[in-house]
């Protein structure tokens, strides 16, 4: 077992706020949540929904508490936004003082030095090293969506590509853009026109197996492109380069640098969604740099700013600057509040070297993952990188029926030990594991022995129940 990672960072604090602990004191969701829950249901529309209804009163390091004063070991970070921990001590200090000088102004209507500064900071830090430019916006939706807006300025063509499994927002363009229909996109169209799907590089599911996957998925991506399309009508093809929702799919080595050097031979511009795997939760800054992708235009959000609402398109000067003054913006986009909190989340991934403490967790939650999946063979894939990790669940015995019913019962059963899991997957069937990137091993540790004891009381169960 590595040992290198001992107690998480504790950050510019140097040491954590909230004890490092779980601690399951009520049922979960306990009895105040419930109240609480019962309230929502009376004036929240349903169409919004929770993974756990544990309503929150606190959160840090690696831990979520609730309003019954359970502490939950936290392995989703607000759907991989907290990288840098829950109130990062340096985010809130920085956000506090911010608030109190200005909270707005509209960046449209009179600027900021905080908006250029985190502009700066994506043009040298995203992948490449031309001249680059940004744009601020307050979602990952929204920045996928300008990504597109500009590309199809820059280039003059209507079409888009995206691919199975991903996603990319609910916007009517993001959601056209996403694959998955149930929940989000039924009942919601008619959808955008110009926006073409094709295979994704799905090792595990790929019908000419893992190991032709990349080559054989990048050429039928092309040739599809070709024939369908006619790349010269194409402005860009935007791919996760792990997708996130669609169940932590790693595409097979060799399809991103294929599909990159397709686009560069045919005018079509490559736009990375790194709104779910950007700012180190990979093991890299952004998840391109594992094969070199260098993107035209890359979308970020989540992670940039430790959990204020901010997100950024971030390209080639000679794309960006094409659009005309005025045609790109919003009210609230490049907020100066969570502007600061972004040059407070960049300061502390760089001094708290979480790059490299992302590795660190995948060294060591990915062995244990393997070896559980080697007990239990409903485990039919083990995948991702850095602190973005998943299984994906089958029927077993050699099927690779997804298994979504076993998926949330796991996944109920570690709710109810205090551990905070998220599933995902078009399929349902995937249990995923975002850390928050501070989170201290022993909490790793034992959250890894929460999803084993999940697995061995299962097959408990189901042993019990066939006998
Ligand atoms: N692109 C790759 O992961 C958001 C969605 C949760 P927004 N993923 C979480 C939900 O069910 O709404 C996401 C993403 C990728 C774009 C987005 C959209 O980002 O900030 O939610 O708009």
């Amino acid at each position: 077992m590595s040992s290198q990672i001992t107690d998480g960072p504790a950050g510019s604090a140097g040491t954590h706020r909230l004890p490092q602990e779980r601690r399951v004191v009520t049922e979960i969701p306990g009895p105040r949540s419930r109240a609480l829950q019962e309230r929502r249901t009376a004036a929240v529309a349903p169409g919004v929904s929770s993974v756990l209804p544990v309503f929150v009163t606190d959160a840090g390091g690696g831990v979520v508490i609730d309003a019954d004063g359970n502490s939950l070991i936290d392995f989703g970070s607000g759907i991989a936004v907290t990288n840098v921990g829950n109130a990062n001590p340096r985010v809130a200090e920085r956000v506090a003082a911010q608030a109190a000088r200005f909270t707005h102004t509209c960046f449209m209507v009179a600027p900021y030095e905080s908006y250029v500064e985190v502009c700066e900071a994506l043009n040298r830090l995203t992948p490449g090293d031309h001249d680059k430019r940004s744009i601020l916006v307050s979602s990952g939706a929204e920045a996928v969506e300008n990504a597109v807006k500009i590309a199809r300025y820059a280039t003059g063509r209507p079409a888009v590509v995206v691919f199975d499994h991903g996603y990319h927002g609910r916007t009517l363009l993001t959601m056209t853009l996403t694959s998955k229909n149930m929940p989000y996109k039924q009942g919601f169209g008619p959808y955008a026109p110009e926006v073409y799907r094709m295979p994704m590089a799905y090792p595990f599911r790929w019908p000419g197996g893992p190991e032709n996957c990349g080559p054989e998925a990048a050429a039928l991506a092309a040739d599809q492109i070709t024939k369908q399309i006619g790349a010269a009508n194409v402005a860009a093809v935007v791919v996760e380069p792990i997708q996130g929702e669609g169940g932590f799919i790693d595409p097979a080595p060799g399809f991103l640098p294929a599909l990159a050097a397709f686009c560069r031979d045919n005018g079509i511009l490559f736009i990375a969604d790194e709104v779910q795997t950007g700012f180190a939760r990979t093991g890299d800054l952004f998840a391109c740099e594992h094969e070199g992708i260098v993107p035209d235009l890359v979308a970020t959000a989540k992670g940039i700013a430790g959990g204020l609402p901010l997100a950024a398109v971030t390209g080639r000067a000679e794309i960006m600057d094409k659009v005309h003054a005025g045609g790109l913006g919003g009210t609230y986009g490049g907020n100066p509040v969570a502007c600061e909190a972004a040059l407070a989340v960049l300061e502390e991934i760089e001094s708290e070297k979480l790059v490299d403490r992302a590795r660190m967790i995948g060294d060591l939650m990915l062995p244990r993952l393997h070896a559980l999946a080697g007990r239990h063979d409903e485990i039919g894939d083990v995948r991702g990188r850095g602190a973005m990790t998943a299984i994906e669940l089958v029927r077993g015995d050699g099927s690779k029926d997804p298994n979504p019913e076993l998926t949330a019962e796991i996944a109920r059963r570690c709710h109810a030990a205090g551990l905070l899991v998220l599933t995902a997957g078009t399929y349902g069937n995937v249990l995923r594991f975002l850390p928050p990137l501070v989170i201290p091993e022993h909490l790793l540790l034992e959250g890894l022995d929460l999803i084993e004891a999940a697995f061995a009381a299962q097959t408990t169960a189901s042993a019990a129940l066939s006998s």
